[in-house]
């Protein structure tokens, strides 16, 4: 298990590099370029400057989350041909720059979706919730994204890119035919053109699964349960066609039993990337994101981490969304300070199934 942070970058992220390399135990940054625009090629001198960056503070970067998916490719136009020969560049970049995994996400138009980004806990810090009664609420989907903008707080968020929020009702309009069929199609379409480079490079695609893990807006989702998944695994059989394993995002549906897919398809070799956190399942449909520990959630997270030591799991780990407090001001889900926290527990769990096992 090879422990990371995610960072967004010096001009994106309030949280210096320093800060990360002090975490104990934590020997990479999770990084991304959050100023090129989604569908273009990374440019490897942008790359090279980030790794230049990371490295100079003591951390390793060999994941990238996300190199984002062009909506032309999920909806299957034929511009997309040209999207994915950007990919495919960015791809050699990245390896290039030492990169070993790409973290990405298939989600029509959103990518993950909260009803409230600073929901107050009876211990006084913040977190993100999901109702679905709120969501089902919401006719007009640019209302909610305008909202959101706002409620960000001049942090702009990966995947609710400023530029895409200005179009919705077009995006909406071009998905109005787009069923869970078609949109697996046009993931195998991307993945068969890409996962020889990637076997090339040796650079494994690790894909995020849906958040929440059902349809929304009437928007079709198929990255969402086991059976899915080995879905998507047969659309290209190769080790480099993975996973990222988000317990928080396929646990929000409590029928996704989480430590039996992560030994299924670890046992396979397809988890390369995980996040590990915990939430809080209030009825189905309606949760909220809690510190890691599993007393404040639903999840059993020793159970989690025994799953992914039986896999033999040497794969790159990080904690995910935490809460917001002792006073720090940050990207909703993204404080330095629970994180952390978070970081020491999932240690501390390891270190003892490591030792339960010598
Ligand atoms: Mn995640």
């Amino acid at each position: 298990m090879i422990m990371t942070f995610r960072w967004y970058g010096q001009s994106f992220d309030p949280i210096p590099l320093e800060f990360i390399r002090q975490i104990p135990g934590v020997s990479g940054a999770v990084c991304t370029l959050m100023d090129v625009p989604v569908g273009e090629e990374w440019p490897l001198e942008k790359i090279m400057a980030m790794k230049k960056q990371v490295n100079g503070a003591g951390l390793t970067m060999e994941v990238i989350e996300s190199v984002n998916i062009h909506e032309d490719i999920k909806l299957g136009l034929p511009t997309r041909d040209v999207y994915i020969e950007n990919y495919i560049k960015t791809i050699r970049s990245l390896h290039k720059a030492g990169v070993k995994v790409i973290c990405y996400n298939f989600m029509p138009v959103f990518d993950w979706t909260r009803s409230e980004l600073a929901m107050p806990l009876a211990d006084g810090s913040n977190v993100m919730a999901y109702d679905q009664k709120i969501i089902e609420k919401i006719i007009n989907p640019q209302q909610m994204a305008d909202q959101l903008q706002k409620d960000f707080d001049g942090f702009a968020m990966p995947g609710w890119e400023p530029e895409r929020l200005a179009q919705l009702q077009i995006l909406f309009d071009q998905y109005k035919n787009v069923t869970h069929e078609d949109l697996r199609k046009n993931l195998k379409y991307f993945l068969e053109r890409v996962i020889p480079v990637c076997e090339e490079c040796d650079v494994k695609m690790a894909i995020h699964p849906d958040d929440p893990p059902w349809d929304l807006f009437g928007l079709p989702r198929i990255v969402n349960n086991k059976e899915n998944l080995e879905k998507i695994m047969n659309l290209v059989d190769s080790e480099y066609n993975g996973i990222t394993l988000c317990t928080g995002s396929f646990g929000s549906d409590p029928n996704n039993n989480l430590p039996d897919i992560i030994r299924y398809f670890g046992g396979k070799k397809r988890i390369h990337f995980a996040h590990i956190r915990n939430i809080k399942i209030v009825h189905p449909g309606e949760f909220y994101e809690t510190s890691h520990l599993s007393c404040d959630g639903s999840f059993d997270m020793y159970e989690i981490m025994k799953a992914f030591y039986d896999i033999g799991f040497q794969g790159y780990v990080r904690p995910d969304h935490g809460r917001m407090i002792w006073a720090e001001n940050g990207r909703p889900g993204y404080g330095l300070y629970d994180r952390a926290l978070g970081i020491t527990y999932l240690n501390g769990l390891w270190e003892a199934l490591v030792k339960n096992h010598a």
